[in-house]
């Protein structure tokens, strides 16, 4: 009997609003670091794959950005369109909330479920739940709210948990042959994981303000022939005023931020990595059409 038969192989949509933990469930999912996250809300630009291959199964996850409706310019609307369209084309959907947590912002991505496909409702860090009794009426009222195949509460960051989601959903992909190389994680390249780990470091080690107007983009991507990858990065900010905050007194918040993003690329492309970084300021970026298509955005 062919191994491949009975197989099951699926794309799994992972949407909710800003920060309730797609990308730390994603990654956890899988095993592996394939999506930054941050404390901060809107880490996520973009659609990345997960991929989780185990016996008898292939889990193919599109972490999405936060769908947010707050504010309105260019780079928003081209995310939450990311959104919109991940929900197209998949075989089931994990949507998250934050327990004890359901207000208009997860509302509005209840809207946006499609009907025909499971829709698993997924309900995050419940490790900072003290009282677990006031967990049961919260998830009896959730499920009032739209048909979930399922209702997982559980905790992106205990390990057991997302082996358990892994358990629930395999039954509910289809059966198919494997859509990745079973070694595979992600459909990403190496160039654009790095410029994704540099924006996740500018995201962690600054204050509110300036993620937001922070894009990164690769300049140059070279792997010699030692395996080194040798890399040139610039950080782009929206206002002149960002550019000292995010350099700091002689440079050294600049060069923390690309020491720890060296360290992390250099633990995920398993080499030596040789990383330059530039700051340089365009203004209203994040509402520029054509910079915001050559920085990977549709
Ligand atoms: N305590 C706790 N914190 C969590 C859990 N899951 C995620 N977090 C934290 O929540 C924050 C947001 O996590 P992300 O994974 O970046 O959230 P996201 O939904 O991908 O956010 P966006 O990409 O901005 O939409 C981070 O500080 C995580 O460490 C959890 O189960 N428990
Ligand atoms: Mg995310």
């Amino acid at each position: 009997m062919s191994e491949l038969q009975n197989f099951r192989a699926g794309f799994i949509a992972v949407v909710g609003r800003p920060n309730v933990g797609k990308s730390t469930l994603v990654n956890a999912l899988v095993g592996a670091k394939v999506s930054i996250v941050s404390s901060k809300p809107q880490t996520t630009r973009h659609r990345i794959l997960g991929v989780r291959t185990r016996a008898g199964a292939q889990f193919v996850f599109v972490d999405t950005p936060g769908f947010q409706t707050k504010h309105r310019n260019a780079l928003n609307q081209s995310m939450n369109r990311v959104v919109a369209q991940s929900l197209a084309d998949v075989d089931a959907v994990l949507f998250l909330i934050e327990s004890m947590r359901f207000d208009a912002a997860d509302e509005r991505v209840l809207k946006l479920l499609p009907k025909d496909i499971p829709v698993i409702l997924v309900v995050n860090k419940i490790d900072q739940l003290a009282d677990k009794t006031r967990l049961l009426p919260f998830l009896q009222a959730a499920a009032q709210r739209f048909d979930f195949a399922e209702i997982v509460p559980l905790s992106a960051l205990d390990g057991r948990d997302s082996e358990r989601l892994l358990d629930i959903l395999q039954p509910r992909l289809p059966e198919a042959e494997p859509l990745f190389e079973e070694a595979a994680i992600t459909d990403r390249s190496e160039r654009f994981l790095a410029a994704e780990i540099l924006r996740e470091k500018v995201f962690r080690l600054t204050g509110d303000e300036i993620p937001y107007g922070v894009a990164v983009e690769i300049e140059q991507f070279q792997q010699e022939p030692s395996g080194m990858r040798r890399i040139a990065a610039v950080i782009w900010v929206d206002r002149d005023a960002h550019k000292p905050i995010l350099l700091g007194k002689s440079g050294e918040h600049l060069k923390r931020i690309a020491s720890e993003a060296r360290q992390d690329m250099e633990r995920l492309f398993d080499a030596k990595v040789f990383l330059n970084c530039w700051i340089k300021v365009k203004s209203g970026w994040t509402d520029n059409a054509a910079l915001l298509k050559s920085l990977g955005h549709d």
